[in-house]
């Protein structure tokens, strides 16, 4: 199997590897981040790539497992658009970050995947928006960053309707903060948010500090380099406090912050990464089989997984690329219960969803024969030795 030749084409979108091992999905001009949600209601996970050079959202439908329909790419997101997310689940309504027209856009979609408007928040700059609930917020409040800037925004009690809102907190937080992540690490039930800011490599924490008081902002680690763009939740070492992941985009590692159970961090071991510098984005999934990390860079895709006997510590494979994702997720798409691996890529014909169990699936990609393979062939070479022998005995 070879994920560095781009197979989906303008007349034919939808690309499925020999034995559906693996989809490719067409997405002019490359995507930038992808939602794998029911969009349609169906039941089944279906996929919305934006384009952010594009000017697109393009959907994918899943007809039946890992059967998709192309829709034709929708406008609806503007110019340079970023992230699409749900945004409440009863009714479904999904957040677009509309950068290029300086808004948040609420919309739902219909049974044919196509998204219709229905609201929207004049923002500007939005790369990012991330679902909180903190008490006296309201039940939908928003953490808003930027494409590029220096604060934060938080939007108090979001209307998901309407798009209207309780207050607007504007936060400075480093140089380039980026997405936002719900963790409680001091476990008091109420959580925290967390964000990387690149430039200054830095680690920072947002804390609710009551219903009508300023949240408290501050700095949970600081790096010499590695610009991080992302901040992953993660028991690294199970003890039951979330340590962080900081996934370096110039240095071959990620980093690992360990979290003492009160909210404050040490720095542990980091985490090699073994393609060429460095990490463009990096998600974490767990399924029967364990846990896994899935890290994207430029010309390879990194799958890894811990070690049953070593918790904390990873081995890996790396499929090689030809270009690099902006953005991949860990969900099972098919509904078979193992993981997929959903891949946003920078090149037009390198967007993906490969099917788990995910070790063997990049065993493949990895041009390494996984275990159970290893073993057939090793059983078949040693049936192979055995008749020769005998047949030659016969002559
Ligand atoms: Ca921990
Ligand atoms: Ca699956």
């Amino acid at each position: 199997m070879d994920l560095t030749k781009g197979h989906p084409t303008e007349s034919a979108p939808v690309w499925s590897a020999p034995e559906n091992r693996y989809t490719e999905f067409l997405v002019d001009s490359g995507a930038f981040h992808v939602l794998a949600a029911d969009l349609s209601g169906t039941g089944r996970k279906d996929l919305a790539f934006t384009s952010h050079s594009g000017d697109i959202v393009r959907v994918y439908r899943q007809t039946a497992p890992r059967q998709f329909v192309a829709v034709d790419p929708q406008d609806i997101v503007g110019f340079h658009p970023n992230d699409i997310i749900v945004l409440s689940n009863s009714p479904k309504r999904y957040l677009l970050n509309a950068e290029g027209a300086g808004e948040l856009r609420v919309a739902e979609v219909n049974a044919e995947g196509r998204f219709k408007q229905l609201a929207k928040y004049p923002l500007g700059n939005v790369l990012s928006s991330t679902p909180f609930s903190w008490p006296g917020w309201g039940p939908i409040s928003l953490a808003v960053a930027p494409y590029t800037g220096t604060a934060i925004t938080l939007l108090r009690d979001f209307n998901p309707e309407t798009a209207e809102v309780k207050d607007v907190l504007t936060l400075p937080v480093g140089r380039d903060p980026k997405r936002v992540q719900v963790v409680d690490i001091d476990k008091d039930g109420t959580p925290e948010l967390i964000l990387p800011s690149f430039w200054d490599n830095q680690i920072w924490a947002i804390s609710y500090a009551g219903p009508d008081q300023p949240p408290k902002v501050q700095v949970l680690a600081s790096f010499k380099r590695g610009w991080p763009r992302q901040v992953l939740p993660l028991d690294v070492n199970h003890d039951g406090a979330m340590d962080l992941l900081v996934p370096m985009s110039t240095r071959e590692r990620i980093a690992v912050l360990l979290n003492d159970g009160q909210g404050h961090f040490h720095e542990g071991e980091s985490i090699p990464y073994p393609g060429k510098t460095g990490i463009h984005t990096l998600a974490s999934g767990k399924d029967g089989e364990g846990r896994y990390l899935l890290a994207g860079g430029s010309g390879a895709l990194v799958l890894y997984r811990e070690r049953q006997n070593t918790p904390g510590q990873f081995e890996t494979l790396l499929a090689p690329i030809q270009n690099w994702p902006n953005w991949v997720e860990l969900v099972d798409v098919d509904g078979d219960g193992s993981l997929d691996a959903v891949i946003a890529s920078q090149d037009a014909q390198e967007s993906r969803v490969i099917y788990g169990p995910l070790w063997k699936a990049f065993s493949q990609l990895a041009g390494q024969p996984n275990e159970s393979k290893q073993q057939e062939s090793k059983q078949q070479d040693a049936t192979k030795a055995a008749k020769q022998a005998s047949e030659e005995e016969k002559k």
